[in-house]
């Protein structure tokens, strides 16, 4: 069994990690079952990030690298309908999300004020008063650096939001009427496209990005379908919490 260390639910998301729900909707994809270990603090894993999964003696972080591995060990075969040119087209728009809209989205959540004390609680919450607003400044401070290094936190705020409209705006046109990315089934970059745009648009915390967002009916609908198919029914996923053995 996979135990997939992952940010458990939060802001009416099953996580608010995109790249933990990227994860965990191809696992479901490929039919692999894991046992979700729930963490707060990133920085445990193999590359101080979430997510990680143990299976047998492996430890193994990053989505991608996981994903390979997984191939490999299940012999999972993806997106056998996708022809090289979708196949390049889903890379490079997941990428996109990745690495731009990304950061963009962290902005809004832990820089713009508005949303920064509901990050502070739900993260923070459990420790005691005087550590917990020690560790908030730490991690918001590491967060703008990350940002600042990436270069999207050397943008005002006016800016970082109008680059990221420009990837949903895009996202939109490609998705145009399809219920999936690239047809009527989806394929593995579904639960990468998924997982970026409901972490935007159907989390709990407003922000520029969620309104312009959700004044896309397509990529409203997309979320739901998605939602549906994956996180709807009556699946049970076991799911330890942090106080358990890992
Ligand atoms: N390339 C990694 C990115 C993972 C990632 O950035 N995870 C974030 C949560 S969404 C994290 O743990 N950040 C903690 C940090 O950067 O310190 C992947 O695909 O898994």
């Amino acid at each position: 069994m996979i135990k997939f260390f992952s940010f458990g639910s939060a802001f009416g998301l099953p996580s608010p990690s995109p790249f933990c729900m990227k994860l965990e909707i191809w696992m479901k994809m490929a039919g692999i079952e894991y046992r979700v270990k729930e963490r707060k603090d990133p920085t445990k894993g193999p590359k101080g990030k979430l997510p990680f999964i143990k299976h047998g003696g492996v430890v193994l972080a990053d989505s991608d690298i996981i994903m390979d591995y997984l191939c490999q060990c299940f012999e999972v075969e993806m997106d056998r309908n996708l022809d090289s040119h979708q196949r390049a087209m889903g890379y490079a728009i997941s990428k996109m999300l990745e690495d731009h809209l990304y950061w963009a989205m962290l902005y809004s959540r832990w820089v713009d004020r508005q949303n920064w004390k509901a990050m502070r609680t739900h993260f923070m919450g459990h420790m005691p008063l005087p550590v917990r607003r020690i560790m908030a400044e730490l991690v918001r401070l590491k967060v703008k650096k990350d940002l600042y290094s990436q270069g999207m936190g050397r943008h005002s705020a006016q800016d970082v939001y109008w680059a990221a409209k420009r990837d949903l705006r895009s996202v939109s046109t490609l998705l145009g009427d399809s219920p999936y990315l690239f047809g009527t089934e989806p394929c593995s970059y579904d639960a990468v496209v998924y997982a970026f745009i409901t972490n935007i648009i159907d989390c709990e915390l407003e922000s520029p990005l969620k309104e312009f967002g959700r004044s896309h009916d397509n990529l409203v609908d997309y979320c739901q379908r998605m939602h549906a198919r994956y996180y709807g029914g009556a699946e049970v996923v076991a799911v330890d919490d942090a106080s358990q053995a890992a």
